[in-house]
Order: structure tokens, then C-alpha cells, then sequence
């Protein structure tokens, strides 16, 4: 498949690395661009090479929100009927492997909200998270309101929706919303290294374990862990955890199966 607003290519033949790529509207996220970033992952998660996917944009911007410009004139009959967003942010939430966002630049509104979709953020030390929704009349519309709370607390999440200053990676990082920063040079390979490193394990537990750290945001204490304690129990199952506890033991490096 040829695509217009976004590249994609590998690395190392394992991981899959997508790229915004609307430079002259600072990545601004539109339906088209949605389509093709939704089918590049699926295409991706179902590509047995692959085993880790990185979503980057520019040194500018990560993704400065929807795109305003193609918002500007809809109306309520419209959005409501047409389900304005289900149709094509919700696939990043179906890919099973890992995904990675490395944002530098702007992460704002729906770009804020898509990194935040990812299964962790590593920040280049110029990004610049925010949920400016509020100075346009309306308020975020792809989960702001729901995991920006859970990633920094309500005080902060309350900060910024409701005022929609930007926060910069470094106060990303002490809430935690971002896992680590990093000069802004060092970006694409510090998340190649991260990614790299995931790709190094059996598939089945990298699954498993994300699965089951998402459960912690989508249901009560108990059942998360009791949704843990059943994959962990069914990983027994698996050859990697044979091959992994024995190369332990036997003190050599495994080689996981995937199976
Ligand atoms: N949509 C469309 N175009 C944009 C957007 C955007 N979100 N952001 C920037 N652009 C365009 C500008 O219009 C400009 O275009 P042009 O050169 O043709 O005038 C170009 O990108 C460069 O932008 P600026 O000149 O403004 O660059 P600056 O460096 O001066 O400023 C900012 C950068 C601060 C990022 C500024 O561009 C800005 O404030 N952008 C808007 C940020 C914003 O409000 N984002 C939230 C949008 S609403 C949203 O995301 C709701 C999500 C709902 C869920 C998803 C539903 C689909």
C-alpha cells in the first residue's frame, strides 16, 4: 500500500517504524491520515517479522492536534451520525504488539491524545504535551479527558484541559506522562534501542504483558490482577517460558520461539 501523509518503513526487519508526515500543518491529524496510519499498524501487528512498532512525527511536532482546518464547518447531525472519530482513532487501541510513541515537538490535542494511546511516550527534551482544545470551544474528543488523568493525577489533567497551556517533557515526565526524556537527537535511537530490546523477547509474554498492564485502566483492582494471575498461569503453557528459564539456569542467552 502507497501512503500519502504518513512513511513507513523497518528497522532491523523487526520493527516497524511510522512516521506522520504533514510537515506543512505541523502533522495535523485528518481522516485521511488516520485511514493510513490505521492500516499501516494493522499491517504491522499482523507481520509475524515484526515484533515492536514506533509512531514518530517530526522535530517540529509529534502531532498538533486534529485538524482544525477540516473540523472547522461540521455540525452536531454531522459528527454524531458519521461517529466522528470511531471510525479510524480507535484502531491503535486493537494492535496487540507494542507501540512506542517518540514524540518531539508538539503533542497537542488529538496529537497529544494519540501519543497517549500508545503503551508508552519517550520525549525528546523539546516536546511539548497539551490538551488546548478549550481555547477553540470544545474540549479533547479522543480520550483526553479519561487517560490524562489517569497518566498525571486530576489536579494537573484539571490544569491542563482547563487552562490549555502546554507542559514541556520535563514536567511530562515528573507526572508521568513520559516514561523517559531524551535529547532531542538521541530520540529515534533511544526508542529504536527500547524497541529493539522488546523484540528480543517471546511475543506471546510481550503480549501477555501489555494486555494485562492496559487491564489496569479498564476495571478494578481485583479483576485486573485476577486477569494478570490467568495470563501468567497460561504463559506456562508456552515454550519461551521453558526456553527462558532454562537459559537462565543453564546461564546462556534464550532463543525465543514465539510459541
Ligand atoms: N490543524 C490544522 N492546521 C494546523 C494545526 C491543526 N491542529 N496546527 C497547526 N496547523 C497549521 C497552521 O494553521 C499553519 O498553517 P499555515 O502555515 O498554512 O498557516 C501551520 O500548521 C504552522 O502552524 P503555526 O504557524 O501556527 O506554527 P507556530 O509554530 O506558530 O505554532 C502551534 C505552533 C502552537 C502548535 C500552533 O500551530 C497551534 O496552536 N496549533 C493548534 C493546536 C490545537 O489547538 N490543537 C488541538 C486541535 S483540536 C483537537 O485536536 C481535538 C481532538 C479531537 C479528537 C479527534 C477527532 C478527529
Amino acid at each position: 500500500m502507497t501512503y500519502e501523509h504518513i512513511l513507513v518503513r523497518t528497522e532491523a526487519e523487526r520493527v516497524g517504524v511510522i512516521t506522520l508526515n504533514r510537515p506543512k500543518a505541523l502533522n495535523a491529524l485528518n481522516s485521511a491520515l488516520m485511514d493510513e496510519l490505521g492500516a499501516a499498524l494493522k499491517a504491522f501487528d499482523a507481520d509475524p517479522a515484526i515484533g515492536c512498532i514506533v509512531l514518530t512525527g517530526s522535530e517540529k511536532a509529534f502531532a498538533a492536534g486534529a485538524d482544525i482546518a477540516a473540523m472547522a464547518k461540521f455540525e452536531f447531525h454531522e459528527v454524531y451520525r458519521d461517529d466522528f472519530i470511531t471510525r479510524n482513532w480507535e484502531t491503535i487501541r486493537s494492535i496487540r504488539k507494542p507501540v512506542i510513541a517518540a514524540v518531539a515537538g508538539f503533542a497537542l490535542g488529538g496529537g497529544c491524545e494519540l501519543a497517549m494511546m500508545c503503551d508508552f511516550i519517550i520525549a525528546a527534551d523539546n516536546a511539548k504535551f497539551g490538551q488546548p482544545e478549550i481555547k477553540i470551544g470544545i474540549i479533547p474528543g479522543a480520550g483526553g479527558t479519561q487517560r490524562l488523568p489517569r497518566a498525571v493525577g486530576k489536579s494537573k489533567a484539571m490544569d491542563l484541559v482547563l487552562t490549555g497551556r502546554m507542559m514541556d517533557a520535563q514536567e511530562a515526565e515528573r507526572a508521568g506522562l513520559v516514561s523517559r526524556v531524551v535529547p532531542a537527537e538521541k530520540l529515534m535511537d533511544e526508542a529504536l534501542a527500547a524497541a529493539l530490546t522488546i523484540c528480543g523477547y517471546g511475543q506471546l509474554a510481550v503480549m501477555a504483558a501489555k494486555e494485562a498492564v492496559n487491564r489496569a485502566f479498564e476495571g478494578g483492582l481485583s479483576d485486573g490482577v485476577m486477569f494478570e494471575r490467568r495470563l501468567f498461569h497460561a504463559l506456562f503453557a508456552t515454550a519461551d517460558q521453558k526456553e527462558g528459564m532454562d537459559a537462565f539456569l543453564t546461564k546462556r542467552a534464550p532463543n525465543f520461539r514465539n510459541a
